[in-house]
């Protein structure tokens, strides 16, 4: 992309409201902009960004089994009152009024949908388990929506919902579902912890947060602390048995402050005990029958009765996200996008747009990246090169090559990586090899 092309509407002032790094930078880089309170229009740069990670998201939950679907965002509230969760969910609840006097909702989750959707069609054990997912907009009228995308209104998740025969069998959907997690956070270059956690409006006994820890979050967490650095359990065989996986993760303390339980929590040794802060960017539920007992979802058992069937409910903060991984990354001049995630692999700077050998080197460059499947933005326009630095600093991409008449004269040009200001003076053709590389298996 040619900058001079893009639609990259940048702020130089912050607004007053942005008080946290990943608000501030995300208007900054023109990556959101707010609509009204807690709703926003997300921008090609941001737009960008999202999409990386729902794909991220899509690509670990197939792997898991876990089969793709798309729900509406407006529901009927039929459904809802089957459950008793119309008049339970409360003033959260965006409450629409159809023109024949329908009542119907804004989604802020989907289990009595699904639930409808699984007990229409399914009759039969064998056809257990199932797990459907989707990524869709979801609407909570939040009190207090604010730190931008962490906590809107409105906000884009990944929910999947499990069915299974037995409260056993749940328990392995539970297990994918876990480990599937981890796996995908640490693919967008996160640490998360699961932790114990409460399981508000969506009921149920068994439950996990999926924390990263930041300054900024919400929640306060406590966990022992080498949980913060244990690898993700990379790939596995989701038929096998994975509870060995998961208990080895329970075995040490994590909860969230709703579960803490501050006696447990004591017995750490005192330099395992971390009591932090942090951003949940997933949660997952067991919630048994709460949903398919009053929907009546049943299917025949292998004796030819009829059983209630077991639930679970899976849900990523896909939104959320984008924010919580500037939390984790990013400095004073701006965004330092995990390669996995960013909208763009380099960024190409041209310090003397018009010098013929300049615009040349450049749009070699870009042509070659382009074609290695890197998608760069090339700054082709003819601001000063301070302002095209801290343009490229603010809005984060993990590579920059800056291409001038003086370097030229030379041979070379100078690539800078984000993450680490490390800077190399190398030949073009080699400036493209490494960046190629840096991205190879990415
Ligand atoms: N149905 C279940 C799981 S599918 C569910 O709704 N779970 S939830 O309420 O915990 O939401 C799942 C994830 O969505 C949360 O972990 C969080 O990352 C994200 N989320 C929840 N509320 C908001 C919000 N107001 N803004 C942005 N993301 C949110």
């Amino acid at each position: 992309m040619r900058l001079s092309r893009y639609f990259l509407p940048l702020l130089k002032e912050t607004p007053a409201d942005a008080t946290i790094a990943s608000h501030k930078y995300m208007l900054r880089a023109g990556m959101i902009k707010q609509n009204s309170a807690g709703i926003y229009s997300w921008l090609p740069l941001g737009l960008k960004v999202l999409k990386k990670i729902e794909q991220i998201v899509r690509e670990e939950q197939n792997k898991a089994g876990a089969i793709e679907m798309l729900m509406p965002t407006i529901q009927s509230a039929d459904l809802w009152r089957e459950t008793g969760r119309y008049d339970a969910y409360g003033p959260e609840m965006l409450r629409i009024t159809d023109r024949h006097d329908r009542e119907m909702l804004y989604g802020p989750t989907n289990e009595d949908m699904i639930t409808d959707i699984f007990r229409s069609s399914v009759r039969s054990y064998k056809d257990l388990p199932k797990n459907l997912y989707h990524i869709q907009w979801k609407f909570r009228d939040e009190v207090r929506p604010r730190f931008g995308v962490m906590r809107g209104r409105e906000f884009l998740m990944k929910d999947a919902y499990s069915f299974d025969l037995s409260a056993e069998d749940a328990r392995r959907s539970y297990n994918k579902m876990f480990l599937a997690y981890l796996n995908t956070y640490a693919r967008m270059g996160l640490k998360a912890v699961a932790m114990k956690a409460d399981t508000g409006p969506i009921g149920g006994d068994l439950s996990h947060e999926f924390i990263i820890l930041a300054e900024t979050g919400e929640s306060e967490v406590f966990c022992h602390a080498d949980l913060v650095n244990m690898p993700p359990p990379g790939e596995l065989d989701f038929d096998s048995d994975l509870q060995p996986l998961v208990d080895e993760r329970l075995a040490l303390y994590a909860a969230t402050d709703e579960m803490h339980d501050a006696d447990a929590f004591a017995k750490l040794p005192s330099d395992k005990q971390l009591s932090a802060r942090g951003i949940e960017v997933g949660h997952i539920f067991y919630f048994g029958e709460k949903y398919s007992a009053p929907m009546n979802a049943k299917v025949m058992n292998s004796d030819g009765k009829e059983v209630i069937v077991h639930m679970g409910s899976y849900g990523v903060g896909v939104s959320r996200l984008v924010g919580g991984i500037i939390e984790a990354s990013h400095d004073d001049d701006g965004i330092i996008w995990p390669k996995a995630v960013a909208p763009f692999g380099a960024g190409i700077i041209n310090l003397k747009v018009g010098d013929a050998e300049a615009d040349q080197v450049s749009e070699d460059i870009y042509n070659q990246l382009v074609a290695a499947g890197i998608d760069p933005l090339y700054d082709d326009k003819s601001d000063r090169g301070g302002v095209k630095f801290s343009r490229m600093d603010l809005i984060g991409l993990p590579y920059q090559i800056t291409i001038g008449p003086r370097g030229l004269k030379e041979g070379i040009v100078e690539v800078k990586t984000r993450a680490t200001g490390e800077r190399q003076s190398l030949a073009p053709d080699a400036a493209i090899k490494f960046i190629t590389s840096e991205f190879a298996g990415i």
